[in-house]
């Protein structure tokens, strides 16, 4: 990657000592099945997010003042399970230094090892699984780790709450716990799904978005597009209310598979992580520049404690 600093962002907001926040970028794309390219998004997001003015309007904040470490991307390829064993290690390693851990991807079974390290980490964890597709098959097409499973070990492990979803397998109906999913045929009638959602939520919650939650009008660039998806205020506005009302521990950004026809879709994640970021940082802007106190926060609800297993 020819990236130095997330955003450009200057040298002292980028260490890993004092940043709050790490971004873990991981190229990776072995199991897709349709349009190939998500091993792409990592790079053409860091594009992006370079072109992207820094002041949040909506906010009145500069979140990249908290710090961002981008770290080095994860680029186990040699099977599936590999993969999610390296990101499960990496973004493990991050937690326990009591940073807030994003992950910027590549295709979805990434979140696999993503959600098994936050899951091994804080108690009664809920996956918000923000997606077009189920993703719930247990196996496809001979492994465990393959796309199509990527909410699977969550749905088994995890509070896994669903929303946005708009294709999935007969297969996964019998996975499925309809009481905790959202169908966007049937959100775009209920001006409640936001309260609904966040009622299922506990207090502890990660986040997967996987972008081709979004319509297609607003981010194209995806391995599998589907209509009739979620628009920009009403992702954003539902998001900003799961940072304020629960304790959001990490989130992740999948499936950006870059297309040279649809360039805005690079800047819809970009934008779209930043925005995430500048919610969850949202309480500490209020305390005023001069409170650092903030890692306090982070490793509140954390299993173990944290200067036990830091090891560096
Ligand atoms: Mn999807």
């Amino acid at each position: 990657m020819t990236t130095k600093t997330y955003a450009g962002i200057p040298e002292e907001h980028s260490k890993l000592g004092t940043a709050n926040i790490v971004l873990i970028p991981v190229p990776y794309d072995g199991t897709s099945t349709w349009q190939k390219g998500a091993d792409k998004g990592p790079e053409a997001f860091l594009e992006a997010s370079e072109n992207m003015e820094l002041y949040d309007i909506e906010t009145d904040s500069e979140v990249y003042k908290q710090g961002v470490f981008l770290a080095d991307p994860i680029t186990e390829g040699e099977s599936p399970e590999a993969m999610v064993e390296a990101v499960h290690d990496t973004v493990k390693t991050y937690i326990k230094r009591n940073k807030f851990v994003t992950v910027i991807g590549g295709e979805h079974s990434i979140s696999i090892g993503t959600i098994r390290a936050f899951n091994e980490c804080y108690d009664n964890l809920t996956v918000l699984h923000i997606d077009a597709h189920a993703d719930l098959r247990e196996e496809y097409l001979g492994s465990r780790c393959n796309h199509a499973c990527a909410l699977y070990e969550a749905s088994q492990k995890t509070n896994l709450v669903q929303v946005g979803i708009r294709s999935m397998d007969k297969a996964e109906t019998y996975v499925m716990n309809t009481d905790k999913v959202f169908f966007a045929h049937e959100m775009v009638e209920d001006e409640f799904w936001m309260d609904k959602v966040i009622d299922l939520l506990g207090e502890n919650v990660f986040i997967t978005f996987d972008l081709d939650a979004f319509d297609p009008s607003i981010l194209p660039a995806t391995g599998t597009p589907e209509p009739g998806g979620m628009q920009w205020y009403e992702t954003l506005e539902f998001l900003r209310r799961v940072f304020e009302e629960k304790n959001v521990v990490g989130f992740d950004l999948m499936e950006l598979c870059p297309n040279q026809n649809h360039p805005s879709s690079n800047f819809v994640a970009a934008k779209l992580y930043y925005k995430m970021l500048s919610y969850k940082f949202l309480e500490e802007e209020d305390y005023g520049e001069d409170d650092h106190n903030y890692t306090h926060h982070l490793g509140d609800n954390l299993k173990f404690n944290k200067d036990e297993d830091y090891d560096n």
